[in-house]
C-alpha cells in the first residue's frame, strides 16, 4: 500500500471521512498512529553495551515533524497532504507540546536521544511522566501568572507497558508504571525514552492555578516538574521524586542486565550510567544497596561496580543550583540510603582528610555532587570555559585529587529539529548549494564558505530570513495580537530568567534607546526586541524583570513618537515550539550573561545555525563560537571571566559607584522608578527591583552596561552594511557543524561511554 492509501485507510477507519474531508486535527491523529506503526518496524539498536541517561527533565518538543524526517516521510507526505489542500506544518502545529523540562538541560538531554539512536549506538532515557510538567506562563495586569500545562492527550506518543514495580520510601510505599515514547534516529533504528509514572497519580488534587497538597505524595508524586523548593515541603516531594526516579531506573537496569544473561559483577562492560547535573545523584547509592541485599556482593564489591558504571555531568556553577539536603530530609524520604551514604562518606573522608570534599558536612547537608565525583569515573563540563573553572575553581579541591576523572564534552544541538524541521527553506537552500551530506555530517557546512562572496547566494540567504520573519510576524499578529516591522532588526533573547542571564541589561539598554529617541535621535532602521522567559514562581525578582519588560512593551507602544522606531514584545509562554519560529527569524541572538556564569547555553548554537550573528559575553559555548568564527562575524563585549572571578573573590564590585559615575547607566537605571514608569507598572515590583540593581546586583549588570550599549549601537549600524551583514550570517551557518550534538556524542561515546 502506498503511503497515500495507507493514511486514507485510517482516516476512513477512525473517522469515516477521506483525508480531505478530515480537520487538521484528525489528520493529526491519523498520522500519529501511521508514523507509530511506521515506528515499529524499525529495529531495536542493540549492542553488548548500552548507555542509560537518567535525567529529571527531557524537553522532547512535539514529536510529528522529527520522527517523518528522521523515518524518511516528511516531504512525500508533505507533498501528498499539499494536492489535498492540507498542510503538513500546520497538522503538526496542533500537536501539544510535552512539558518535560525546564531549559536547556532538558532540551539537551532531549537532543543527545536524538544522536545517540542516530549515531546507532544502544541507549535510553530514563526520566519522570509529569501530567502537568513546567507551568504555562500567562500575563495579567503586566505581571507573570501561571497554570497547569495540561500537555497529555488520550492518543499520545506514550506506550503504556506492563512493567510495574514497587518503591519503598521511609513512610510509604508507591507502584509505579512505565512509559515509553520511541525515539527513531535519521534513518537508523529506535532507541528507547521510558518515563515513570506513579499508578496512585491523582489530577484532580491540583487547585487554582499550580496549588495541590505537597505532603499527599502517593496523588502528586508525578504531576509537576520541580514545584516550588521555596518551603519544607516542596523540597521534601523533590527528594521523593528523585528518588522515584532512580529506583525505577535502578529496578528497570538490573532487570535488562539479568535479561540479557549479563554477570553483575561486571555490569560496567555492559551499561553506562550518565548522570545528568545531580538530580539523579541516588542512583549510585540505590545500586549499591540493592547489590548488596539482593545479589549477596560486599559493600566494597558494590561500591567498585557501581563507581566503575556511572558518569556526572555538571551543567553550573552557581553555588545555589548545586544541591544540598540536609541529612534530615533524606532520613525521611530514604532512610535506607542514609547508613550508605554515610558509609560512602566515612570511605572518602578516609582517603581525603580535607573537609572541602566530604559528602555530608558538619552541617549535616549531603552534598550530591560530591558523592558523583568520588563515586563515579567521569566528571564533565558542558563547554571549554565551563570545564575550566570547575576545574581551576569551583571543583579544584576534586580536580586535585581526581585529574584524570576531569573532561569537556562541549554542547551540540540535533541538527535535525534546529534546521531541518524548523527551517526547510534554509535547509533546501543549502541543500542546493552543497548537497544533502552535510545532514549526516555537519561540519560539510563549510563547504558553504566558498559562497561567502557570490551576491546570488548571499541574497538568498537574506531571502530566507526575511521569509521566515514574515513567517513569525504572522504567527505573532494571531497568537499575541501584535503587530510586527518586517523591515526592522530582530534583535532576540530567549532562555529562562535569570539575573545571572541578564534579561534586566537587555531593558537597560531598551530604556537608553527609548530616551534617545524621545531627544530625537532616531535609529536608522526600526529595531524590534522579542523576549522569552519563565521564572520560577519563587523567584521574586525575576518576576520583577518581566515585568519591567512588559511595562517597556505597553509604555513604548503607546507612544507615538517612538512606536515607529522601536517596539518590545515578551512573547506569552515560551517554549521549544516558540522557539522553533523565533530562531529562524532572528538577526541578532544575545547572549549576555555574566562572564563565567552560563556552563554553555545551546540557544546560542541554534541561532548561529540559522543565520543569526551572536552579540554575548565572553562567557559558555560563546567563546567557542568565537573561535569558529573569527572575531569579525561576532560581537563579544563585557569583562572577561577572570576578573569576573576576581571580583567576586575581592567582594569589590559596587554598583552604585557605577550607577554613580556614568550619567547613561544614572539615566537608565532611574526610569525604572520614574513617574512614567510607575503609571505604567506596579511601584512594589519596579522599586524593588530598581534597590536590587542599585545595592546589590549580584551579577554585575551595571558593570557591562556600556560595553553592552556600545557594542550594540555598533552592531546596528554594521546591519547597515548589507553585504558584510549576509556575509556574517553564512559564516556563522558555515561554521556551525561542530555544535552538531551527533559530534558531542561521539566524543562521550569516545571518552566516557565506549560502547562498541
Ligand atoms: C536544583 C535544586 C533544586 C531545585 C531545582 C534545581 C535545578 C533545576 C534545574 C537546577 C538546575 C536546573 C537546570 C539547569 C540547566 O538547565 N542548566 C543549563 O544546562 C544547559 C545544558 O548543559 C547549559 O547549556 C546552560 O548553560 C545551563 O544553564
Amino acid at each position: 500500500m502506498s503511503l497515500e492509501q495507507k493514511l486514507n485507510a485510517l482516516t476512513k477507519k477512525r473517522y469515516r471521512k477521506s483525508i480531505e474531508e478530515c480537520g487538521n486535527k484528525e489528520i493529526y491523529y491519523s498520522l500519529l498512529e501511521l508514523t507509530k506503526e511506521y515506528i515499529s518496524q524499525k529495529k531495536v539498536i542493540e549492542g553488548s553495551k548500552k548507555v542509560y541517561y537518567i535525567s529529571a527533565e527531557f524537553l522532547i518538543g512535539k514529536l510529528l515533524s522529527n520522527n517523518l524526517i528522521n523515518l524518511g516521510l516528511y516531504d512525500e507526505l508533505d507533498e501528498l497532504l499539499a494536492q489535498k489542500g492540507k498542510s503538513l506544518a500546520e497538522i503538526a502545529e496542533t500537536e501539544p507540546e510535552p512539558s518535560l523540562g525546564n531549559g536547556g538541560l532538558g532540551r539537551l538531554a532531549a537532543c543527545f536521544l536524538d544522536s545517540i539512536a542516530t549515531l546507532g549506538l544502544p541507549g535510553d532515557g530514563i526520566g519522570l511522566n509529569y501530567h502537568f510538567g513546567l507551568f504555562k506562563q500567562v500575563f495579567q495586569n503586566k505581571l507573570q501568572g501561571v497554570r497547569k500545562n495540561d500537555w497529555m492527550e488520550k492518543q499520545s506518543w506514550l506506550h503504556r507497558t506492563d512493567t510495574v514495580y514497587t518503591v519503598e520510601f521511609g513512610d510509604r510505599k508507591v507502584t509505579s508504571r512505565l512509559y515509553d515514547i520511541d525515539i527513531v534516529g535519521y534513518d537508523q533504528g529506535v532507541n528507547k525514552l521510558h518515563l515513570f509514572d506513579v499508578e496512585s497519580v491523582d489530577e484532580s488534587i491540583v487547585k487554582r492555578g499550580i496549588t495541590f497538597d505537597k505532603e499527599d505524595i502517593e496523588k502528586n508524586l508525578t504531576l509537576f516538574l520541580y514545584p516550588d523548593d521555596s518551603d519544607e515541603a516542596g523540597n521534601l516531594l523533590r527528594i521523593y521524586q528523585q528518588y522515584f526516579m532512580v529506583s525505577n531506573a535502578a529496578r528497570l537496569i538490573l532487570q535488562e542486565m539479568k535479561e540479557k544473561g549479563y554477570d553483575l559483577r561486571r555490569l560496567y562492560e555492559h551499561a553506562v550510567i550518565q548522570i545528568n547535573d545531580t538530580h539523579p545523584t541516588m542512583i549510585i547509592p540505590e545500586l549499591i544497596r540493592i547489590l548488596i541485599l539482593e545479589e549477596d556482593f560486599t559493600m566494597s564489591e558494590a561500591i567498585d561496580v557501581v563507581s566503575r558504571t556511572c558518569a556526572y555531568t555538571n551543567h553550573t556553577i552557581l553555588a545555589e543550583a548545586l544541591e544540598k539536603w540536609p541529612a534530615r530530609y533524606l532520613w525521611k524520604v530514604v532512610p535506607q540510603l542514609m547508613p550508605i551514604i554515610k558509609e560512602l562518606d566515612r570511605r572518602a573522608a578516609l582517603r581525603f582528610p580535607d573537609p572541602r570534599v566530604r559528602i555530608i558536612d558538619e552541617a549535616g547537608r549531603v552534598h550530591m555532587a560530591h558523592l558523583d565525583i568520588h563515586y563515579g569515573f567521569s566528571v564533565n563540563g558542558v563547554a571549554a570555559l565551563h570545564t575550566e573553572i570547575l576545574k581551576e575553581s569551583e571543583l579544584n579541591h576534586f580536580y586535585r585529587i581526581y585529574p584524570e576523572k576531569f573532561n569537556n564534552k562541549t554542547n551540540g544541538i540535533t541538527f535535525r529539529r534546529w534546521l531541518l524541521s524548523c527551517n526547510r527553506k534554509l535547509a533546501g537552500l543549502i541543500s542546493e548549494t552543497i548537497g544533502d551530506g552535510y545532514k549526516r555530517n555537519a561540519d560539510e557546512l563549510e563547504k558553504l564558505l566558498a559562497w561567502k562572496d557570490d551576491e546570488v547566494f548571499l541574497n538568498k540567504l537574506e531571502d530566507v530570513k526575511k521569509q521566515k520573519k514574515q513567517e513569525l510576524i504572522a504567527y505573532i499578529q494571531e497568537k499575541e495580537g501584535v503587530a510586527l516591522d518586517p523591515d526592522s532588526i530582530f534583535d532576540i533573547q530567549i532562555k529562562r530568567l535569570h539575573e545571572y542571564k541578564r534579561q534586566q541589561m537587555n531593558a537597560l539598554y531598551i530604556i537608553h534607546k527609548y530616551l534617545e529617541i524621545k531627544r530625537g535621535k532616531k535609529p536608522v532602521r526600526p529595531l524590534t526586541f522579542i523576549f522569552g522567559a519563565k521564572a520560577a514562581p519563587a523567584y521574586i525578582i525575576a518576576q520583577d524583570i518581566i515585568h519591567l519588560i512588559l511595562v517597556l512593551q505597553d509604555i513604548i507602544a503607546a507612544d507615538p513618537e517612538v512606536s515607529p522606531y522601536m517596539r518590545v514584545l515578551m512573547v506569552e509562554n515560551y517554549n521549544v515550539s516558540y522557539a522553533e519560529k523565533l530562531i529562524p527569524a532572528c538577526d541578532i541572538s544575545e547572549q549576555i550573561s555574566l562572564a563565567s556564569k552560563e556552563a554553555s547555553g545551546t540557544g546560542n548554537m541554534k541561532f548561529m545555525l540559522n543565520g543569526a550573528v551572536t552579540l554575548g559575553t565572553a562567557d559558555g559555548a560563546n567563546v567557542e563560537i568565537a573561535e569558529l568564527v573569527g572575531e569579525e562575524n561576532i560581537y563579544i563585549f563585557g569583562e572577561r571571566s577572570e576578573k569576573v572571578i576576581e571580583h567576586y573573590a575581592k567582594a569589590d564590585y559596587v554598583s552604585r559607584d557605577y550607577y554613580e559615575k556614568s550619567p547613561v547607566i544614572k539615566e537608565a537605571v532611574d526610569f525604572i522608578v520614574s513617574k512614567q514608569a510607575l503609571k505604567a507598572g506596579h511601584k512594589k515590583n519596579l522599586e524593588r527591583l530598581y534597590k536590587e540593581l542599585l545595592n546589590k546586583d549580584w551579577f554585575m549588570t551595571l558593570l557591562d552596561l556600556e560595553d553592552y550599549i556600545a557594542v550594540k549601537d555598533r552592531m546596528f549600524a554594521d546591519y547597515e552594511d548589507r553585504e558584510k551583514w549576509k556575509r556574517m550570517m553564512l559564516v556563522n551557518i558555515a561554521k556551525a557543524g561542530f555544535f552538531s550534538s551527533d559530534r558531542t556524542i561521539a566524543e562521550y561515546n569516545q571518552d566516557i561511554w565506549k560502547l562498541k
